[in-house]
């Protein structure tokens, strides 16, 4: 399958990340690509090409206008007033507030738009999460095409990202766009499958009350794990979009028997749906020895999820979430496309 990479990723390198009361140093950071780069490359899956420029409408089809202008002149907006160092927001509105009228001032602009104080804006995050979309909408071209299937290779990840807020290292959701594009390119019914260990609340909220894409994920529960306000079972889609949004919250610490019966389950659903496309939210951070996760899948698990993905015998476009073992995520991800490889 073609990888489709940039090094514009490298734009996007937070500093610091607001971390159990302490600024520590970001765990989504650019030697996370770097690392699967290299071992995609060493296992000769194809051909690792550039991304095309797309029009900012295609982001925009998911995303709300006023948030992506907002993304664009963010960094302009708060280095005219002097900083140089990484922007946090810090002040959000919750219920009962308003969230009509986008404030003047940075640090309001910059709450309306964000869920968390661990997803730092920099100078580059804007052009490195354009860049972003425009692998993942690459990526769906060539298996929009008819190839059978494509890896989009970005950072930063997308799934936590929502119509209009950014949170969770994410800030535009490649998936959502690749899903929606797919849409537009004459598919009736795409599935994105989310198997990173944290809930897609972005993803799930954009297609929340539509029958046309159905989104599954399996995750940590949010009782004890981020994102922590979405990603219950009982959250199943709303008008249109009911029965079409599935949730798979596992304790953490979930044995891998337990991961692999709901991703039987999900395989399931996802054939009872007939989709043209399928869209995987690839997040690695579901390897036993990730340092912020709590599942339990290795090399064994990940070459049987590719296989697995494979057996749907779908149009596959995977997108890079999450995963922050650094010096395994190479491995994590390349066993996960191996196995849907030697499967497909
Ligand atoms: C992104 B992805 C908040 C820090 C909490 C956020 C985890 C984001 C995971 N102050 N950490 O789904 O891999
Ligand atoms: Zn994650």
């Amino acid at each position: 399958m073609k990888i489709i990479y940039s090094d514009r990723h490298r734009l996007h390198a937070g500093d610091k990340e607001m971390y159990r009361g302490q600024l520590v140093p970001c765990f989504e950071k650019p030697e996370r690509a770097d690392f699967v780069y290299d071992a995609v490359k060493a296992r000769n899956f194809g051909p690792i090409l550039e991304p095309k420029e797309f029009a900012v409408a295609a982001i925009e089809r998911v995303h709300a206008p006023r948030y992506i202008r907002f993304l664009e002149k963010a960094w302009d907006l708060w280095s005219a007033q002097g900083y140089t160092n990484d922007a946090l927001p810090a002040v959000w509105p919750v219920r009962g507030h308003r969230t009509d009228i986008e404030p003047d001032h940075f640090a309001g602009k910059f709450g309306l738009y964000s869920y968390d104080s661990g997803t730092p804006f920099t100078a580059g995050t804007w052009a490195a999460a354009k860049t972003g979309a425009d692998i993942a909408l690459t990526a769906q071209q060539i298996v929009g095409g008819g190839e059978r299937a494509a890896f989009a290779l970005s950072r930063p990840p997308g799934h936590h990202s929502g119509p209009d807020f950014f949170g969770g290292y994410c800030f535009v959701n490649n998936a959502a766009v690749a899903a929606q594009a797919f849409r537009d390119n004459g598919a009736k019914r795409v599935v994105v499958l989310d198997v990173d260990y944290h809930h897609g609340n972005g993803t799930q909220t954009i297609f929340y009350d539509r029958s046309d894409v159905m989104f599954l994920s399996i995750h940590g529960d949010p009782r004890t794990e981020y994102p922590f306000f979405l990603g219950h079972a009982d959250e199943t889609g709303s008008g249109e979009g009911l029965g079409y949004n599935k949730n798979y919250p596992l304790p953490a610490g979930s044995s891998n028997a337990l991961w692999f019966d709901a991703l039987g389950d999900a395989v399931r659903r996802i054939n009872e749906f007939k989709p043209d496309a399928l869209v995987i939210s690839l997040g690695v951070d579901t390897f036993a020895d990730d340092p912020i996760s709590k599942f339990q899948l290795r090399e064994p698990e990940y070459l049987k999820l590719g296989a697995q993905i494979a057996a749907l015998n779908l149009p596959t476009v995977f997108i890079l979430e999450g995963g922050y073992a650094v010096a395994e995520i190479g491995h994590n991800v390349a066993h996960v496309l191996q196995g849907f490889e030697d499967a497909a």
